[in-house]
């Protein structure tokens, strides 16, 4: 049966390149910062960022983990977005792991914070209050669209947090998509951040990995964070060698992926008891809601996998679909026709 997975862009299958390079990849203890292939990855990612140094971590969650931990204390706070992924969806880790207390403020629909709710929700200096620390923004914005948060935006809440003295971390999981939507380079996004984080194995299709850029003493700090989270690998080499083929072949395509969801965004805003706001559909995601309240979006996932299109269900009446490298212009067309005849039963 012909797949067509939608569910998200971590599903990506390592390249035949990527395949190869991991073979032939010359490799070393990174603990002992002897892996050469991890230096170089690491090199290259800063470069790309625009910051001094970086780290190679296992995953996502791990690199805003890492993140978070080099930049406060226990007791201290980060503001950031109600919508985040990092206040949704990494179990609350900031607080049960780094003892970091969330003020949440409301992510507007384009993923931004607000930055007079941000200036709020900077603490005084009061015994009652934590100490307010970072600024955490996500871009693109999973929750909202796949929003990608312009330069000048980024370059305010730069401003803010140089006023009061506060950090600024990006989760940049999908930056790179955010640069391509935007036609800039990721580092003109993150020139006023103090750390950012982006995936290597999302859009750009490694198979495993995230990275942490920043300041070099920042980064020595990070390298610490992730040795006590278990998260000192060996030859990583391996790994690394994904994603600096990841970084070197798979960003240019990246316009592909946003060009099929804005196809699927446009196609399915037209079909009877769907909504879909293609001016939302930007990067590689969109969600779509359904509108006809006897059907839920477990009976619509369902109904759509049984012909191989594959989406992931959001909420009781929305669904998510994230284009990716494994997904043609072809299988867009297949993707639309399967929903048509879904929503006919
Ligand atoms: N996002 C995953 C799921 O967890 C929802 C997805 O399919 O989109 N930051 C952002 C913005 C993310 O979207 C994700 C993963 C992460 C961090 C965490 O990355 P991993 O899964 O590598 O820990």
């Amino acid at each position: 049966m012909r797949i067509v997975d939608l569910r998200s862009d971590t599903i990506t299958q390592p390249t035949p390149s990527m395949r190869r390079a991991m073979a032939d990849a010359e490799v070393g203890d990174d603990v002992f910062g002897e892996d050469p292939t991890v230096n170089r990855l690491e090199e290259m990612a800063a470069e790309r960022l625009g910051k001094e140094a970086a780290l190679f971590v296992a995953s996502g969650t791990m690199a805003n983990m890492v993140s978070l931990m080099s930049h406060c204390g226990r007791g201290d706070e980060i503001i950031l977005g109600d919508r985040a992924h990092t206040f949704l969806y990494e179990q609350g880790g900031s607080a049960a792991i780094g003892g970091i207390h969330p003020w949440t403020v409301p992510n507007q629909p384009d993923g931004k914070l607000a930055l007079n709710d941000i200036e709020y929700a900077i603490r005084a200096d009061n015994d009652h209050f934590p100490r307010t620390r970072l600024i955490v923004l996500e871009n693109t914005h999973n929750r909202c669209n796949g929003s990608p948060l312009d330069a000048g935006y980024m370059q305010a809440v730069g401003k803010i947090a140089r006023n009061h003295g506060l950090k600024v971390h990006v989760d940049g999981a999908r930056i790179f998509n955010a640069a391509t939507a935007l036609g800039v380079e990721a580092r003109d996004l993150v020139s006023e951040a103090d750390s950012v984080t982006f995936c290597l194995s999302k859009a750009l299709a490694a198979p495993v990995g995230s990275v942490v850029c920043g300041a070099k003493d920042y980064i020595a700090k990070a390298r610490r964070a992730r040795k006590v989270l278990g998260g000192g690998m060996r030859q990583a080499g391996i790994l690394a060698a994904a994603g600096i083929v990841a970084l070197t072949e798979m960003v240019d395509r990246l316009k592909d992926d946003h060009d099929n969801a804005h196809r699927l965004a446009e196609v399915l805003t037209g079909i009877n008891g769907l909504s879909v706001d293609p001016e939302c559909a930007k990067t590689n995601i969109v969600y779509i809601n359904i509108e006809n309240s006897d059907l839920t979006s477990q009976v619509l996932t369902e109904r759509l996998n049984t012909e191989g299109v594959r989406l992931l269900p959001t909420g009781p009446r929305q669904m998510r679909a994230v284009t990716n490298y494994h997904v043609t212009s072809d299988d867009i067309e297949y993707a639309l026709g399967v929903f048509s005849k879904a929503l006919m039963l």
